[in-house]
Parts: structure tokens; sequence; C-alpha cells
């Protein structure tokens, strides 16, 4: 586990380096996104970063398309392209637009960044293979903000109907969305009651505890329903300024301030744990 806890620091600090560098992106949803990623391409999933059209890979589709920063930072880590190509995040010509798109990046499985369509879209995913009998599973994260779109229920009623035990969904509930907390705009209620009654094997967890994450993953492969794993996380989490204040969602100029004092820390506590 502790090699998962220091893939997460490593995003963290490659997050918070390039969109600081840049100078504008959405830093509290990546952030908080960072163990789940770590578990996901540190342990769970299968792919191949030399081949990543693989077709014995499993699937991620970053619903909240506007956190590809955190899945790129994966993604470099792990070898699908080179480390620097990151510090070219949303400039002209790049490979690595602010929200993720699979006709650019290596490893990206889906062009998202409409909220709701992405879960949409792996749902499609997860029935085709099933349909087609192939044993590849599909992972889809959509943020709490996300799951205010319709398409996000149509989802969640389509496919313990289609018995799609292949397809698991990671809510980053991080209790804010772009303009506040989702509890003051409107609430999820007991998310997982409802999840449970649409028909998902539900588990609930830390969001940033990557051993439960990982143990929540496997619950949901061993389950024959669909997969509802609800992460409780902090929009910001790494950076202590950021966790959980209002504002934290994009960040632009002089916004930034502070940041080589968190990414110092970050680094520390990675050097730490070598
Ligand atoms: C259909 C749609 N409406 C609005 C937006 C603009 N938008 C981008 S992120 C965001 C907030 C999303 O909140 P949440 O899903 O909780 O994301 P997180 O907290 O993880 O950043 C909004 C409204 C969008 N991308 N798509
Ligand atoms: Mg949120």
């Amino acid at each position: 586990m502790d090699e998962l806890k220091r893939f997460a620091l490593e995003i963290r600090i490659e997050t918070l380096n390039m969109l600081s560098r840049h100078g504008f992106g959405h830093v509290g949803g990546s952030l908080s996104i960072a163990d789940a990623l770590a578990v996901l391409y540190g342990k769970q999933m299968r792919y191949d970063p030399k081949n990543p059209k693989w077709e014995g890979r499993d699937y991620l589709v970053l619903s909240k398309g506007h956190c590809g920063p955190a899945l790129y930072s994966a993604l470099a880590i792990k070898g699908f392209f080179p480390r620097e190509e990151l510090l070219t995040i949303n400039k002209l010509g790049t490979r690595l637009p602010s929200h993720t798109d699979k006709n650019l990046t290596p490893g990206i499985d889906m062009t998202t960044g409409s909220l709701g369509q992405g879960v949409s879209c792996a749902l499609g995913m997860a029935l085709g293979l099933k349909v087609q009998g192939k044993p590849n599973l599909v992972y889809a994260i959509i943020g709490d903000g996300e799951a205010q779109e319709g398409q996000v229920w149509e989802t969640m009623l389509i496919a313990p109907n289609k018995g799609l035990d292949n397809f698991i969904v990671l809510l980053d509930n991080n209790r804010q969305q772009l303009d506040g907390f989702t509890n003051d705009i409107s609430s999820l209620g007991d998310v997982c009651k409802k999840a449970e009654a649409f028909g998902w094997f539900v588990v609930d967890v830390d969001g940033h505890d990557v051993a439960a994450i990982d143990q929540a993953i496997e619950e949901c492969k061993r389950s024959d329903k669909p997969g509802f794993i609800n992460l409780n996380t902090i929009k910001g989490k790494g950076w202590p300024a950021k966790e959980a204040v209002l504002g934290n969602h994009a960040l632009r100029g002089a916004a930034f301030e502070g940041v080589d004092e968190a990414l110092a820390d970050l680094r520390r506590q990675l050097e730490e744990m070598q």
C-alpha cells in the first residue's frame, strides 16, 4: 500500500506543478481523485502503456472530464507518454487539453467534459463488452455536482437492469461543485441508499484511504451487480490551504499563491516515504 500512497503523492505533485506553472486549472477536483487513480493505475486496472489500445485492457472514463490533469499525471507516471509533456497542459497544439479527449491523448478512452455524458458512454461501453462476452471491466469516475445531471440517473437505472457486473462507478463525493457546497445547491441525500435501491452493489469508503479503495474495488469485482463506490473525499486534498474551502474549484493566476510551499511539503512527504 505504501507504493500506492507514493503514487498518489506523485499524482498530486505533478498536477499542482503543471497547473500552477500554466496559471490556470481545476485544482480542487483533480486533487480529490488522486488516491482513487493511484489504486486504479497502481493496482487494479489491466493496461499496457506501450500499447494503449490493447484489446485486453480495462477502461476508465473520467466523466468529470475537467479533472484531466490528475489522470494525465497518473498516465505519465505509468509511462503512457513522457512526464515532461505534462507541462504542455492546455497549450496550443498540446495532446493534453484541460478536459480529456480520446482522440488526442494515449490512454484516454473517452472524450468528456460535458458532465453526465461520460458515465452514459461508459455504460454503453460496458454493455457492448458484455454483449460480446469480453472480460474487460469499465470504470467511470463521476462528481457529486455532476450527479445532478439526469443522464447519471439513467445510467443508475439501466446498468443493474442489464446485469452489468463489468461496470464500476466511483463517485468522487467531495461535497463541493463549481459554485458552492453540493448540499446547499441540490443535495444528493443518502446516495448510497439510492444506489442500493437502484440495484447496485454499494461500498462507502474514505476516498483518501488507498487500502479501503482497493478493498472496495475487490468487493465490486466479486459482486454479480454493477459496483458503486462512494468515495468520501475532500476537494483540494493535499494542499491544506485549499481543502474544502469555497473557491477551490478552478484557480487562476494569483490564486496559486502558496503553491510552492504546498509542493515542497508534498515532495517532503514523498521523500519520507522512499
Ligand atoms: C453539462 C455541464 N454543465 C456545466 C459544466 C461546467 N462545470 C464544470 S465542472 C462543474 C462542477 C462539477 O462539480 P463536481 O461534479 O462535484 O466536480 P468536482 O467537485 O469533482 O470538481 C461544472 C458545473 C459542464 N462541464 N458540463
Ligand atoms: Mg464535487
